[in-house]
């Protein structure tokens, strides 16, 4: 595993919004321009030097637009915390001169104290969705009930020049947050390190090769041949026959699952309910599992792991934490497998590789779609009495600068200024941070951070870019953003029939994939008509239509952004 320095400890996190990060934050751009008026920040007392600051800053970006409503107007805004820092990181980030009336955060310690706060009509004016991890389907029931309000009409070069110009430049961001009523009600994030939305990269023990003697396989029955070898060949020499020629997890890290080898049957999709084992293919949404293609792919899988190819316990773990610890065994006992980053005790040995061709079909690897724009960050209540004012505000999360410190950490703490360029103080944090002593990461809030940034503004950290360079020698295969399954809003009404087919469409399907694949008594070619019939018992028909439905409105406001 990757070892991270503990550089940040918690004494300082609990300092964060303390005099050692105002120096930072008074390097930002302050492209708001929001400068008149006195910020007041009800949750910490560093508000009493924002004055001072914002008076500092260039007279020429005063401006008349705050109007007497925000200045004597309190927002109230509900966030989740899910970084034990985040409370003290917003802080920071959002106290100089963003808004000139005043900012009460109402953190949420879980979603059920969210969920009472709506119920009894106590809700803030902003919802920061993706931090409270917020369902879909509550927001399309918000949308429906009018208690989320519509927002495009505030997405003007005027109020929002930072995220007007990122819709301009991203089309497929705005048209993720679009619903199908043609309503925006959710500002998306967009990040352009594309090689963040590369999930899984396969790696092979290239030393295992070498003692026997063998190449990277590049076609499927080349790597049947290689995984024999390596079961058969006690590549790890230890006179055992312990080797375990290829193994995944099951998909609870968001990596490393079977379906990934589906982009080798040339239809990429994952299991999770949002993308539902779905893909496009020629603006037509098609369900994975009723195709050939998927049929093809449980036969291969069948094949190996019937032969032992495959760890046998596959399928049956609650986490992926048994992959994981397969992958950290001294000696190796682990030939293939595929994650975000090289998880291996003795990761020299492993060297990345280009998934295998199967005869017939054309690799199409898997792009997670938020590589197109992630939606969700945040909405509007009704409950808000100054609209524009907290647009303005939210549009200061869209500079590049402050996306910088928003998702990754402040200057001063994890950032210095280098011949004007954001550079990590350490380059060992920020590997995926998952406590305040390993680095900030807080990804669920909005801001723009779009390609053109990496080592222009952003200092490409080195977490980054190993993916990055995977990124590039998997670019020829990826899928492309039309053959992304978009994971698209759908209406109250649909969102509420898709769940419901879905969940026992997608138990079964998961069933019937355990079994075709681990139970030697199984037939696919005997059982697959009967399969088929019995998802069609369980509606897929109607799954792809609301599906197609919601794919084409969400296409149809790409198309007018791109024509
Ligand atoms: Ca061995």
């Amino acid at each position: 595993m990757m070892k991270r320095k503990n550089i940040l400890a918690t004494a300082m996190a609990i300092t964060l919004a303390g005099s050692m990060l105002l120096g930072g934050c008074s390097g930002k751009s302050e492209s708001g321009g929001n400068t008149a008026g006195t910020t007041v920040q009800e949750t910490t007392s560093k508000a009493d030097s924002t004055p001072e600051s914002a008076a500092q800053t260039d007279p020429s970006q005063e401006n008349d637009a705050w109007t007497e409503v925000s200045k004597d107007n309190t927002l109230r805004i509900m966030i989740g915390q899910s970084n034990p820092i985040f409370p003290e990181l917003t802080n920071v980030i959002t106290a100089e001169g963003w808004y000139p009336g005043k900012i009460e955060w109402m953190f949420q310690s879980s979603r059920d104290q969210f969920q009472l706060h709506m119920n009894t009509g106590d809700y803030g004016d902003l919802i920061f969705c993706n931090m409270l991890d917020l369902r879909e389907s509550m927001l399309s029931q918000y949308a429906a009930s009018g208690i989320i309000i519509p927002l495009e009409d505030y997405i003007t070069e005027d109020i929002m020049p930072n995220l007007y110009k990122m819709f301009t430049e991203q089309p497929s961001a705005k048209a993720v947050s679009t619903f199908p009523d043609g309503h925006i009600y959710t500002l998306p994030r967009f990040v352009g390190s594309t090689g963040d939305f590369l999930e899984d990269v396969m790696y092979i023990n290239k030393a295992w090769l070498d003692k026997l003697d063998l190449e990277v396989p590049t076609t499927i029955d080349e790597l049947y041949d290689v995984l024999v070898a390596f079961r058969d060949g006690d590549p790890n020499g230890n006179g055992e026959a312990d080797e375990i020629p290829m193994s995944f997890g099951v998909g609870t890290s968001g990596y490393s699952f079977v379906e990934e080898l589906m982009g080798i049957w040339g239809l990429p999709t994952k299991h999770f309910a949002t993308d539902g084992f779905r893909s496009v293919v020629n603006g037509e949404v098609v369900f994975v599992p009723a195709t050939e293609n998927w049929k093809e792919f449980l036969k291969y899988i069948r094949k190996l792991y019937q032969e032992g190819l495959i760890n046998q316990d596959v399928f049956s773990p609650a986490d992926d934490s048994q992959f994981l610890a397969l992958c950290e065994s001294d000696p190796s006992i682990v030939g293939v497998g595929w994650n975000s980053a090289k998880v291996f005790a003795n990761p020299d040995d492993y060297i990345a590789m280009l998934p295998p061709k199967a005869p017939g079909y054309e690799v199409k690897w898997r792009l997670h779609p938020g590589a197109i724009g992630t939606k969700n960050t945040v909405c509007i209540t009704d409950a808000c009495k100054d609209v524009e004012g907290a647009m303005r505000w939210l549009d200061n999360f869209y500079t590049v600068e402050n996306t910088i410190e928003q998702w990754y950490g402040p200057v001063g703490q994890t950032f210095e200024i280098v011949d004007g360029m954001y550079r990590l103080i350490d380059q060992d944090m920020l590997a995926w941070p998952t406590t305040p002593e390993d680095g900030i990461m807080t990804l669920g809030l909005p801001g723009y951070l779009p390609s053109s940034a990496f080592d222009t503004i952003l200092e490409t950290p080195n977490f980054m870019k190993e993916k990055m360079e995977a990124y590039r020698m998997y670019e020829p295969i990826l899928a492309d953003a039309g053959s992304i399954w978009p994971r698209p809003y759908t209406s109250d009404e649909q969102s509420e029939e898709i769940n419901e087919i879905y969940t026992d469409l997608s138990a079964y399907v998961i069933q019937q994939k355990v079994y075709f694949i681990t139970d030697s008594s199984a037939d696919i070619d005997a059982e697959w008509d009967n399969y088929l019939k019995t998802l069609s018992d369980l509606r897929v028909d109607e799954f792809v239509s609301i599906s197609q439905d919601a794919y084409e409105s969400y296409n149809e406001t790409y198309s007018s952004m791109v024509n």
